[in-house]
């Protein structure tokens, strides 16, 4: 069955719409992607009807939107094949459940002396937590560095593992340089040596079939923002064993057995432990009718449509002159460029004026920036709804930037 481009596309609604008089070409999927009509609809309708707390009510709208809420743990534990449900935590995003595990895990597991390593192409998500314990509890923060084509090197892994090793943390793909990292063999090489292993899949969530038994992670986290659900929601997976031993790391509301004030309170049982205060059920919701959506169409179907489109645009943009792209040949989603010497907000403003969004700056990637010696790139990144006309129009406004600008 062939790949139904514009139907998909029809589907996205901020995708039609102009800006600067141009029609909008959205390239900024990795920061967050556009929702289709179905999520939408869903968090309407639930605003609309459905609107009640969770896990508090004997009413029918609470116990119905618990229900509904509950169901969705089951959907995420599916699609990431996940032991059992209790194994998925709802956070707000990425960074709250990097936060979570570096807080409860670390400290309940780690102690001053332990090494954890992290790579040098992170995002500030998946560092400064660690920086943060390291000042608290005196762990030691190693990094990984990367290689100059932009990928890690498995042998630099096995120099940087020893004894003190208790932990590894890694992006599945670079948000910079779109770098896919084979996250079986590198928590291989952690479990061999006795180190737990956290797989920040923020990047690779959309674009890949992930199997977190197969994988054999202590942890996986992903923001549903970028996989076409509403923000401010997120997934923490952790292993069974590991989640029932962590202390909370944040107390209200539905983490607790019970409460005494004078004396013990006794915590729930994970993932409840970990999910203080009310929920974001809307966005639990939606990220249930988005893994609807992605499925529907079926992962590996957009993951071929994606592979075809960032060659057809590798190709293009090695057409324009002057222009740098950073990172490996084989990239996942995102392509990151400077023009010349152009700075990256120069010609991401201008890409905007002909209605191309891309992002521009450090991109939550300091480290990196540092390593390739610039302030800043431009990135283009892509998703499911996009088309080759989009990469041409990518490729027509920085072909015009150059003449105008660099000549
Ligand atoms: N980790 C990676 C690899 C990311 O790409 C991002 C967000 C995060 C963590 C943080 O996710 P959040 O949802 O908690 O904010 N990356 C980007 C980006 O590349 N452009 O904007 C946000």
């Amino acid at each position: 069955m062939s790949y139904a481009i514009d139907k998909i596309r029809e589907d996205f609604p901020t995708l039609h719409q102009e800006v600067n008089n141009k029609n909008l070409v959205y390239l900024d999927s990795a920061a967050s992607a556009q929702k289709p009509k179905c999520v939408i609809e869903r968090t309407d309708q639930f605003y609309l009807k459905d609107n009640a707390a969770v896990h508090r009510g004997i009413h029918h709208l609470s116990a119905q939107a618990t229900e509904m809420m509950e169901q969705v743990r089951t959907q995420v534990q599916h699609f990431i094949n996940a032991k059992q449900r209790e194994e998925i935590v709802f956070v707000h995003g990425t960074t709250h459940a990097i936060n979570l595990v570096a807080n409860s895990y670390g400290r309940l597991a780690l102690s001053e002396g332990d090494e954890v390593i992290i790579t040098e192409m992170e995002h500030h998500a998946n560092i400064v937590p660690w920086q943060l314990l390291a000042k608290q509890i005196g762990v030691k923060v190693v990094v990984w560095p990367i290689e100059e084509d932009g990928t890690l090197s498995l042998d630099k892994l096995k120099s940087l593992l020893n004894r003190r090793t208790k932990f590894v943390s890694f992006t599945h793909v670079s948000n910079v340089l779109g770098t896919y990292n084979d996250a079986k063999k590198i928590i291989a090489l952690a479990k061999q040596q006795g180190a737990r292993v956290l797989v920040d899949g923020a990047q690779a969530i959309m674009h890949y079939q992930v199997d977190v038994q197969d994988l054999d992670c202590d942890f996986y986290v992903f923001s549903a923002h970028k996989l076409y659900a509403p923000t401010g929601i997120g997934v923490l997976y952790g292993k069974h064993d590991l989640l029932a031993d962590m202390p909370p790391w944040e107390g209200g509301g539905a983490m607790i057995e019970e409460v005494d004030i004078y004396g013990e309170t006794t915590f729930n049982a994970p993932p409840w432990r970990f999910e203080a205060g009310t929920p974001n059920v809307a966005g639990i919701i939606g990220l249930g009718s988005a893994i609807e959506y992605i499925d529907k169409i079926g992962l590996a179907a957009i993951a071929s449509h994606e592979s075809q489109l960032m060659s057809y645009a590798l190709e293009q943009l090695a057409a324009v002159p002057d222009l740098k792209i950073y990172g490996p040949k084989d990239k996942s989603g995102v392509i990151a460029f400077n023009l010349a010497n152009l700075h990256a907000f120069d010609v991401g403003s201008f890409l905007d004026k002909y209605g191309v969004a891309i992002r521009t700056g450090h991109h939550c990637a300091m480290p990196l920036m540092k390593r390739y010696q610039v302030s800043g790139m431009c990135r283009a990144s892509i998703a499911m709804y996009n088309n080759k006309a989009d990469i041409d129009a990518l490729v027509t406004g920085l072909k015009r930037i150059q003449l105008l600008l660099v000549g």
